[in-house]
């Protein structure tokens, strides 16, 4: 509904009233948003067509607002409640459909019905997730990501709410509360957001050494991912598979990334917070609007029952992974994001999970941390969605058919007919009825347990250092760096000299040097170990698992990669064409960068749009830089201190560089401006060419130094100031 053109002012409203001098006043945008062709009506929430949606009712045009104006007031008291109660954890998001199909049929394991059939598609939508920080905080915080897919399958939704690390920092849930009151920023003034480095998270954990493998996997890498779909998903606890004949297995979850494993540098990830607060979702957005889409293997650690005592650890400890060289992880189909959700609120924000969420074939181990989520996570709907009815919320409907006795509640939409709604009935025929296993109802599986009520933890559970010092041995030497260099950050920042002296005392259990360097570093002495002059004893098992190192990672793909084209007017056009056209066709992005916006013109007179301006962006929204040439286009950036900047930086974040001709004067002036003496970068990954027409080995280097992701090992990386 459009408002009626009419000429005459006296006329114009069908409220009567007369359009006040500023209605005139609009732009002529403004005019032509409301003179356009009728198109769908605005409406109240009770449909009835608004006329005018400029300005309130009120007594004469300068008078006060009328109690009668009910359509002011339903829009403001809509608006008034917009925000729910967010997540208490994992409260930032970002959200995909897409769909699951299975390689072959698992039915020699398990009867869930979506893991039986190649050719069927499983619909699912899956939401990612930061856990500390608030919904509007940053997404490239050090954190653990959540990883939650929901699967609708014909049986019922299932649920996999994993992270992207395999383990986690406790053992049984009755402490989760006190992990996150600790982690979550201090009460007394809020203060520090979406970080885990202050006082009250180290001391806690200081105090917790079974959360000793879980920090190594915070204090890594894999705590700021390059993007959701570079990193791995895992279901953390064990569950079990149980097959058509009622036989278990141990199974563990993981999702494999098509593209590979790959990070942030620390750096990038505190300058991208500023930059691009959203770096992730971004990401994700574009690369599923573009057509890439985000795929992740799913992958089964299968444990006959009879082995579950067959490890130095115990299966259901929460802090613990099974060593991939223990046992391998069977890769048994594909996860696929194609869809961008609708509507954020609707479905990113409303969607609901839970680990209680299973499917026949499926069921718990007694694994106490899960326990105790499956308690945790209806409870959460309730206050966060406020309502037992969310499952009626569109994003959370089974596409299997729902049928059961439960009636009423707060916002209810179904409309159940009849007059039955208890069981057991005759006068509904005795529907809907129970259905036994053969025909497809879900049964727990009948493990026989015995035992005496007690508030213990099992012996089994004590081992808190093995792990954890295997993650360390199997990190190459970049990584261990980086390790060193976040918990250097992270204890730098905590006040207390008790709990820094603490923590690096659980360190000298996991390694010896590590817990030198972070000493070194924090200008204090090597304690003692925890508790007394003896290391704690334990098992330490294999020398290494190469899994656990993300340098192992795939590295021959550039899908899903941002390049950053630096140019200014009279850039030579033709290499562009060449690289660009090579890094489009390898599924890469390619950006234009210039010092304004607008229109570059090349030497060859082609007009080239720029996509960014340099002070609008940064290397680090980057995972490439090319430098084309052209004498004057590559003067004007090397007197550009944006442009110096953006090159010296993506050279200290270990990317790939590629200059061709002149564009090789830029690359000299950054490293001069870095404090390189001799204008050269030493590293690998820097691609030149010089004088020649750009040629297949200049494109083809340039494309595997980006699949490469980082060179993180370049030997004047420190030197660096950028
Ligand atoms: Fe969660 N967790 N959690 N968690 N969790 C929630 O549920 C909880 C744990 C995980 O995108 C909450 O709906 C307890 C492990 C993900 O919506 C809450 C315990 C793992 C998400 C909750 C854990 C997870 C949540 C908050 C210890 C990895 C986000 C909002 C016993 C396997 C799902 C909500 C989404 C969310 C409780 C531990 C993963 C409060 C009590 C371990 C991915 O119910």
């Amino acid at each position: 509904m459009t408002t009626p053109k009419d000429d005459n002012p006296a006329t114009a409203h069908p409220t009567g009233l007369q359009p006040s001098p500023a209605d005139a006043n609009r732009s002529e945008q403004a005019a032509a948003v409301l003179a356009q062709e009728p198109g769908e009506a605005l409406t109240t929430n009770q449909g009835l067509p608004i006329s005018d949606n400029q300005n309130s009712l009120r007594a004469g045009p300068r008078g006060p607002t009328l109690l009668e104006d009910h359509i002011l007031r339903e829009k403001i008291m809509h608006f008034d409640h917009e925000r729910i109660p967010e997540r208490v954890v994992h409260a930032r998001g970002a959200g995909a459909h897409g769909f699951f199909e299975v390689y072959k049929s698992m039915s020699n394991y398990t009867k869930a019905g979506f893991l039986q059939d190649p050719q069927v598609k499983t619909p699912v939508f899956v939401r990612f997730s930061t856990v500390v920080g608030s919904r509007g905080s940053a997404d490239t915080a050090r954190d653990v990501r959540g990883f939650a897919v929901k699967f609708y399958t014909q049986e019922g939704n299932f649920d996999l709410v994993g992270n992207n690390m395999p383990v986690f920092f406790i053992q049984d849930a009755i402490k989760f509360p006190d992990l996150v009151h600790a982690i979550k920023p201090e009460p007394h003034h809020e203060i520090p957001q979406a970080s885990a480095a202050h006082d009250t998270f180290w001391d806690f954990i200081s105090l917790m050494p079974e959360s000793a493998h879980m920090i190594m996997w915070v204090m890594s890498d894999r705590a700021i991912p390059r993007s959701f779909s570079m990193m791995e998903g895992f279901g953390v606890h064990t569950f079990r598979f149980i097959n058509e004949s009622g036989k278990s297995s141990f199974v563990k979850f993981h999702w494999k990334p098509v593209l590979g494993v790959h990070s942030l540098v620390w750096d990038e990830a505190v300058k991208l917070a500023g930059k691009d607060p959203d770096f992730h979702r971004r990401d994700l957005w574009e690369a599923i609007n573009q057509g890439h889409y985000p795929e992740w293997e799913l992958g089964v650690q299968i444990v006959p029952e009879e082995d579950e005592y067959k490890f130095d650890f115990d299966l259901l400890d929460a802090t613990k992974l099974i060593p991939e060289l223990l046992v391998p992880v069977q890769i048994i189909g594909k996860l696929t994001l194609n869809r961008n959700p609708d509507n954020f609120f609707a479905e990113t924000e409303q969607v609901a999970f839970h680990p209680g969420h299973i499917v026949p074939g499926i069921d718990f181990s007694n694994d106490p941390l899960l326990q105790g989520r499956l308690f945790s996570y209806t409870d959460t709907q309730l206050s966060r969605l406020g309502s037992t009815n969310f499952h009626e919320i569109p994003i959370n409907r089974p596409i299997a058919a729902v049928n059961n006795n439960q009636r009423d509640g707060h916002m209810r939409q179904t409309i159940i007919k009849g007059r039955v709604s208890y069981e057991p009935n005759s006068l509904g025929d005795g529907c809907p009825m129970q259905q036994p296993w053969e025909q497809g109802g879900f049964v727990s599986y009948g493990e026989s347990l015995e035992g005496e009520k007690m508030r213990v933890r099992s012996d089994s559970f004590a081992d808190h250092f093995s792990q954890a010092a295997l993650f360390w041995r199997s990190q190459s030497a970049w990584e261990k760096d980086h390790i060193i260099a976040a918990l250097l950050f992270e204890l730098g920042k905590v006040e207390v000299d008790t709990v820094r002296e603490r923590m690096v005392s659980i360190l000298t259990q996991i390694d010896k040097f590590l817990a030198y360097r972070v000493a070194e570093g924090l200008g204090m002495a090597v304690p003692p170990p925890p508790g007394g002059a003896a290391d704690v004893p334990r098992n330490d098992g294999l020398e290494m698992d190469p899994t656990l190192s993300m340098s192992n990672t795939r590295k021959d793909s550039i899908v899903g990669r941002k390049v950053a084209v630096l140019i200014a007017d009279n850039v030579d056009q033709t290499s562009i064409h060449a690289v660009c056209k090579a890094l489009e066709a390898e599924g890469a992005t390619v950006k234009f960068i210039a010092p304004r916006l607008g229109e570059i013109k090349s030497s060859e007179k082609e007009s080239i749009k720029v996509n960014h301006s340099l002070p609008t962006v940064g290397s680090v929204l980057f995972d490439a830089v090319f430098i084309p040439g052209g004498q004057r286009s590559v003067e004007t950036l090397c007197a550009n201190a944006d442009a110096v900047l953006f090159v010296k930086e993506a050279y200290k974040h270990g990317k790939a560089i590629a200059a061709h001709h002149d564009g090789t004067l830029l690359l000299a002036q950054a490293a001069r401006s870095a404090g390189i003496a001799d204008g050269a970068f030493k590293g690998p990954g820097v691609i030149t060419l010089s004088p020649q027409a750009v040629n297949d080995s200049f494109v083809k280097n340039f494309i595997a130094a980006i699949a490469m992701h980082r060179f993180t090992e370049r030997p004047d990386l420190n030197a660096i100031v950028a």
